[in-house]
């Protein structure tokens, strides 16, 4: 009796360490912070080496009153249009948790910063969802990238307990 218990255990024990659910957080633009970025494409050359996920924090770090965050609309996105945000961050530094699949939009609403490329698209997975490798990472960003996905390792956690319940059911 002991060694079959022992043995689920050993299972469910390495189950709950390869099964990482934690959610991830990012600091967007890493050392750029949030700010207007020397290039245009500073801040999609960033978001190109993760994966993002519902659940995920993204930490828009700036001082208040330089810069802002307005989660908004495509359309207002590429207009840099701030007239009607969906959302609006007004201190910094500002995390926001996503909480929707899909494209996520993301501008300063600060002078022309918008216009001069202080702007955030993402695409976001579902939190559970299956994902391959991490796509390939740009080289200077320090923060590492998301930990693949946990439901194949789960599923056959599952799988080996199943079997092994049955198996040391036949030995006896
Ligand atoms: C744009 O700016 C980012 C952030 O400073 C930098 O890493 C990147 O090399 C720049 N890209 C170009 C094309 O200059
Ligand atoms: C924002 O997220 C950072 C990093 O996880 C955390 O240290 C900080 O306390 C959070 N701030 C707020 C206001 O939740
Ligand atoms: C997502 O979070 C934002 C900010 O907390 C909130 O305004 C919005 O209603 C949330 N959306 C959903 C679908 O929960
Ligand atoms: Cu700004």
């Amino acid at each position: 009796m002991a060694g079959r218990v022992n043995m689920v255990l050993v299972v469910l024990v390495a189950a709950s360490v390869l099964h990482r659910t934690a959610a991830e957080t990012y600091v967007v633009g890493s050392e750029l912070s949030w700010r207007v970025p020397p290039n245009t494409t500073a801040y999609s050359t960033w978001a190109s080496a993760y994966t993002f996920r519902v659940g995920d924090t993204l930490v828009f770090n700036f001082t208040t009153g330089s810069h802002d965050v307005a989660k908004v609309t495509k359309e207002a996105f590429n207009a840099c249009n701030s007239s009607s945000p969906l959302t609006m961050l007004n201190t910094g530094p500002a995390n926001y948790t996503l909480n929707s699949t899909g494209e996520n939009y993301f501008f300063c609403a600060v002078g022309s910063h918008c216009s001069q490329g202080q702007k955030l698209s993402i695409s976001v997975s579902a939190s559970s969802s299956e994902s391959p490798a991490s796509p390939p990472g740009t080289t200077s960003t320090p923060s590492p990238p998301p930990p693949p996905s946990c439901a194949p390792s789960l599923a056959a956690a599952t799988f080996s307990v199943i079997f092994m319940s049955i198996a040391t059911g036949f030995l006896w």
